[in-house]
């Protein structure tokens, strides 16, 4: 949340959970097209970082059983399809790990040519006055989010953004009422 917040937080006064995915590379599968999270917003109107992954291996990641492939630095180039032609290395790493890259970052699954599984968990974030990747709204019924922190709540999206952007009556920090 440290880093999250150290990459968005000065473009935004609180930031969100955009998606959460998990991901199982099956042996066998082919490598996952090398790409960037963030092209489900208009990157065209926003010259700067709006989201970061993080990716948590839930299995030992080595480059024969699929770690992330990661091309360092193409988040500067922007989005240019020679990018995809620079070389990409394996976030080789142990269970439990993260691999942490930019929304623009060029990056994606590998090949999996172990005999077991890879999986992983991906969550991003994003800008909080971004509309977030998941609806999670219409995902989560409304009894599992009353049960969670006020901090979770916020990351979910239950958080007004400034004074007036996304109000609702239950907000934890109260906005409905001065908006
Ligand atoms: O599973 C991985 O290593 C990466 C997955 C990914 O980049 C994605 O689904 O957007
Ligand atoms: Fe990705």
């Amino acid at each position: 949340m440290a880093l999250a917040n150290g990459v968005l937080g000065p473009r935004c006064e609180n930031i969100r959970v955009g998606s959460t995915t998990a991901i199982e590379i099956l042996p066998g599968e082919e490598a996952q097209i090398l790409h960037a999270d963030d092209t489900i917003y208009p990157k065209e109107y926003l010259p700067f970082e709006v989201q970061i992954s993080v990716l948590w291996a839930l299995d030992d990641f080595t480059e024969e059983n699929g770690a992330t492939r990661v091309i360092p630095g193409s988040h500067l180039k922007g989005p240019h399809p020679d990018d995809a032609e620079q070389p990409s290395y394996p976030a080789e790493m142990p269970r439990g790990s993260i691999v942490v890259y930019l929304g623009s970052t060029l990056h994606g699954g590998g090949a999996n040519r172990s005999d077991k599984p890879r999986r992983a968990l991906v969550n991003t974030y994003a800008l909080g006055w971004l509309r977030q990747e998941e609806n999670q709204y219409l995902t989560l019924p409304s009894d599992a989010v009353d049960k969670q922190s006020d901090d979770v709540k916020r990351l979910l999206g239950f958080q007004v953004h400034g004074a007036n952007l996304g109000v609702w009556p239950q907000d934890p920090d109260g906005k409905w009422f001065e908006s």
